[in-house]
Order: C-alpha cells, then sequence, then structure tokens
C-alpha cells in the first residue's frame, strides 16, 4: 500500500478536490452521470483553460483547523475559534450554511469568554445538526491518533446538536482508520466504524437529541447498518443510496453517504469509466448522488485520498484546484506532528 505520507498528503489534497470539483454541482437534485464526466474531463483538457475552481467553506474552515493545529501543535479551542472568525470576515462569500454565519460573528467578538456559547444558542438553543463540523474533520485524524475527542471539540465550536458533532467524530474516525490502510478489509472497516459509534452514540445527550428530533435510536448507527446492507447488493441504484442514506446538507444525511461512496467504488463500475483507479471513481460518483455535492465529496475524498495515496490524484486535477498545494504543503507538516504526538513528546 501507499506510504504513510502518501496516505495523509492523499486525505487533504483530496478533501480539497471533493470540495472545488464537487461545488459545480451542490443543490442540484438531479444530476446525470454523463454531465458529471463532461465536468470531470474538462479538467484534464487543458487546451480549454479551465482556470482555477474555487474551493469553498469546506475547504476555508479545514485550513483554520489545520492552521490552528499546526500553530499551537495541538488543539486550542480560542485560536481555532479565532481562525474562523477572521477567515470568514475576510471572505464571507465562500458558500456557508447560512445559520452558521450567526455563530462566526459571534465568534469574532473579542468580549467572548466561552468559545462554545455562539454554537450551543444556534436553532433555539438546539445547536445545529448541520454537516459543517463533519466536512472540516479529516484534519483532526491527521494530527492525533485518538481523533474522535478533538474531531468533536472542534466541531462543537459551530455545531452542538449531537447529530451534527458526532457526525464530525465518524467522518474522523473513518479518516483514521483508512489511514491505517483499514479500508483494505472493507466488511471489518465498516464493522468497526459501527462499534465505536455504538459507544459515541451510547451517552444520554445523544440519546435525547435523537428522540426529540424523531430519529432512530443511535441515529449513525443506524445509518451505518444501512450502508452495509448497500455495500452487499450487487446493484445498487443511485435513487436506492439517496433514499436510504440521504445527500443532504444534515451530518446524518451526508457523513454515512460519503463513507458508502468510498466503498462502493473499491471495485470498478460500469457505469464509470474504465481508466478510472478507485479514487477517481469515488469523486465521480460523489457528483453524480446530486444534493450537497461538495461537501460529501470533500468527505469521500478525505477517506479515499487515506486509503489510495497521493499518487492516485491525477496531476491536472490538482492543477485545477484553487488550495490544493497547500494541503499538500500542510499534510507534509501534519505527518510530523502525528508523530510528535503519538510519541508523547
Ligand atoms: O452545517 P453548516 O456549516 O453548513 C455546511 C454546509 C455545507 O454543505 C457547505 O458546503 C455549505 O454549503 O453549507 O451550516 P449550518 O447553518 O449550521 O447548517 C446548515 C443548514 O442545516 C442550516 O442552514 C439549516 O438549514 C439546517 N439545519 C437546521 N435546520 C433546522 N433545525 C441545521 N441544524 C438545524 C436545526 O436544528
Ligand atoms: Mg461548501
Ligand atoms: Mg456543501
Amino acid at each position: 500500500g501507499p506510504t504513510s505520507l502518501s496516505r495523509f498528503r492523499g486525505a487533504l489534497v483530496a478533501a480539497v478536490l471533493g470540495d472545488c470539483v464537487g461545488g459545480e454541482f451542490e443543490g442540484v437534485e438531479e444530476v446525470p452521470m454523463e454531465n458529471v464526466l463532461r465536468h470531470v474531463n474538462s479538467l484534464e483538457d487543458e487546451t480549454k483553460g479551465n482556470g482555477i475552481l474555487e474551493y469553498s467553506d469546506d475547504t476555508a474552515m479545514a485550513s483554520c483547523v489545520v492552521q490552528s493545529l499546526l500553530t499551537r501543535a495541538g488543539f486550542d479551542e480560542h485560536d481555532m475559534a479565532r481562525r474562523f472568525a477572521k477567515e470568514y470576515s475576510i471572505s464571507p462569500g465562500r458558500g456557508y450554511g447560512s445559520g452558521v454565519i450567526q455563530v462566526l460573528k459571534k465568534l469574532a467578538s473579542p468580549h467572548l469568554t466561552d468559545v462554545y456559547q455562539p454554537a450551543r444558542d444556534q436553532f433555539n438553543g438546539r445547536g445545529s445538526f448541520g454537516n459543517g463540523g463533519a466536512m472540516r474533520a479529516a484534519p483532526f485524524a491527521l494530527a492525533f491518533p485518538d481523533a474522535a475527542n478533538f474531531a468533536r471539540l472542534g466541531a462543537m465550536l459551530t455545531h452542538s446538536c449531537s447529530l451534527g458533532y458526532n457526525g464530525a467524530v465518524l467522518q474522523a474516525l473513518a479518516v483514521h482508520l483508512a489511514l491505517q490502510g483499514a479500508l483494505d478489509l472493507p466488511q471489518t472497516f465498516i464493522n468497526t466504524l459501527i462499534s465505536e459509534m455504538e459507544e459515541v452514540e451510547s451517552d444520554e445527550v445523544s440519546r435525547n437529541d435523537a428522540r426529540i428530533l424523531k430519529e432512530a435510536e443511535k441515529p449513525f448507527c443506524n445509518r451505518l447498518h444501512r450502508v452495509r446492507d448497500l455495500m452487499d447488493m450487487d446493484k445498487v441504484t443511485i435513487e436506492e443510496v439517496i433514499s436510504e442514506l440521504g445527500n443532504g446538507i444534515a451530518a446524518l444525511q451526508s457523513v454515512p453517504t460519503a463513507i458508502f461512496c468510498v466503498l462502493h467504488c473499491l471495485q470498478p463500475r460500469q457505469y464509470l469509466p474504465e481508466n478510472y483507479g478507485g479514487l477517481e471513481r469515488t469523486i465521480a460518483y460523489s457528483l453524480a448522488l446530486g444534493g450537497d455535492t461538495d461537501t460529501i465529496a470533500c468527505m469521500a475524498g478525505a477517506i479515499a485520498g487515506a486509503h489510495y495515496g497521493v499518487e492516485a490524484i491525477p496531476q491536472p486535477w490538482i492543477r485545477c484546484c484553487e488550495g490544493a498545494d497547500d494541503a499538500d504543503v500542510n499534510a507534509k507538516r501534519l505527518h510530523i506532528l502525528y508523530h510528535q504526538v503519538s510519541q508523547g513528546s
């Protein structure tokens, strides 16, 4: 398999790629595969001079996470919150969720003492269940061997509902496992995620949120069981994936979906070009689901990049994406930090 460094670089670069390439179809309900392939193939056509595909809030916030973890050599909630607020004030037009903007404005206040409070005030005090915490969770898995706890705290700066931050925990766990090569055994991979999330969703707060929001008991586990069922099926239509897992802006409707995209694309598929490797298949398939395409492709990209390594990403794709080179440089730095942390120095 790829080296550890190649996996780190692949994770961060493919996340940016998913965001930049996926932006084309965000919010589109039906995306025919031929439109996806036309878009993706145009990245390779240098004569067309595509220029640069801009990244959105997904990458903007993930970069803040990365910079904060690197600068502080660990998790510092005040520093991270300040970076989110500053980034938003500099570039407010990156397509942020309509609710989270209020949090980012409050986080800019110099009088704020509890950096977690603005997130708690969202949606009548229930907190957001959007996927904004999960979309920026991958870097935690590149900084800490025990990513889950820090991914949760990092998500809670904007998403205080358990259906939001538990999505970030799941995404960080998926990237963590992929970095270890765990996707070589897909059944073990999904079973491990299910048993980890059993634990994560067993606390009183998670149980209560699921009840109030009329979701199944342990909602992420419930979706992961559906992922496992879909994995075992020979033919799965896009409609079935959307109706079983969702393609929306809620973490519950997008994180398990992204994980499924990676698993489904581990092998060649008849509706995807034969010359595509697994990483290209994953990105293309994520876009074909429609809905929150930039975020689903970003999360699937991070997991797939950790599995296949940076060499699996086509150079022309990287060249089209704003922020991809920075991500590559930062992944190398995170790789060093990770090994310092795991040695306890
Ligand atoms: O989660 P968030 O940062 O948005 C991320 C998404 C990604 O797709 C990005 O690419 C970008 O497009 O936005 O932002 P939030 O505003 O916290 O949540 C997103 C949306 O989810 C909100 O604007 C609401 O529409 C919805 N939502 C809720 N609706 C009702 N009640 C989130 N939580 C709630 C809720 O509790
Ligand atoms: Mg976005
Ligand atoms: Mg999105």
